[in-house]
């Protein structure tokens, strides 16, 4: 089964975005002119969620219900008709919470419980009941930060710490009472940055440093003591940018590779 997602913030933009990185090939990108929803989108995210190979859409919107649009196989999306919440979402996570082999949902809300919605395995979510935190939350990502197998997730609130919650096992998050910072976070991203086998975390703040947390192995993260810039910062991403293995962090307005080893 096909379990890969990919996140895009689009912090007041348009999924039309998206579409660009869809149906282009080689080096360009072609607007497939679709048009969808017209409702105030905070963030997208990619993954199968229905398991017939092709990626699907989860669209969070602002104070409208969460969409999901689903992949005809072609690249051809249609609304599923799922509309969850009404909230103030500024993030979406896709990942296999509760280890059935289908992609989960978490949303970040502004000022509101952050959300786990459980997929049935065909694309229909249910809330989970679980209400996580009533923060000023603008970014979640869900990696295995303690090494048991299972998707955990860190939270990134604005002018308030960073949050992290371990899961069960079983779907359910526990607050591990860590706070991390209390900048005006406002993107999170997860990676091994100093390539020792745990997940680490960046955070990307607002007219504050970005900041890097690393993890001792079990699931507890510690300030790197590294500033990386102090702009305007939306948005941070963690990728290999080159053949050397070395992750390095991506922020909208400027490059910064990670020359930790
Ligand atoms: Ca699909
Ligand atoms: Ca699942
Ligand atoms: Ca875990
Ligand atoms: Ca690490």
């Amino acid at each position: 089964m096909m379990k890969i997602c990919f996140p895009y913030n689009l912090h007041r933009h348009t999924v039309i975005a998206v579409m660009f990185l869809l149906t282009g090939y080689g080096a360009g990108y072609v607007d497939s002119e679709q048009s969808l929803g017209t409702n105030d989108s905070r963030a997208v995210i990619l993954g199968d969620v229905d398991a017939d190979l092709d990626l699907d859409m989860v669209v969070a919107n602002q104070n409208q219900g969460n969409k999901l649009y689903l992949n005809d196989g072609a690249g051809g999306y249609s609304d599923s008709g799922v509309s969850l919440g009404i909230n103030s979402s500024q993030s979406v996570a896709l990942g296999d919470i509760d280890g059935d082999d289908d992609l989960d949902m978490v949303v970040a809300n502004q000022n509101q419980a952050n959300l786990v919605y459980l997929n049935d395995s065909t694309g229909s979510f249910s809330d989970s009941g679980q209400s996580l935190g009533e923060n000023d939350s603008y970014a979640v990502a869900l990696g295995d930060i303690d090494n048991d197998g299972d998707l955990d997730m860190v939270i990134a609130n604005q002018n308030q710490a960073s949050l992290v919650y371990i899961n069960d096992g079983a779907g359910g998050f526990i607050d591990s009472e860590q706070s991390l910072g209390a900048n005006d976070s406002r993107s999170v991203a997860l990676g091994d940055v100093d390539r020792d086998g745990d997940l680490d975390m960046v955070v990307a703040n607002q007219n504050q440093d970005n900041r890097v947390y690393l993890n001792n192995g079990s699931g507890n993260f510690s300030d790197d003591d590294q500033s990386l810039g102090v702009n305007s910062s939306q948005s941070i991403a963690l990728g290999g940018l080159n053949s050397d293995g070395i992750l390095s962090v991506v922020v909208p307005i400027f490059l910064l590779k990670m020359e930790l080893f």
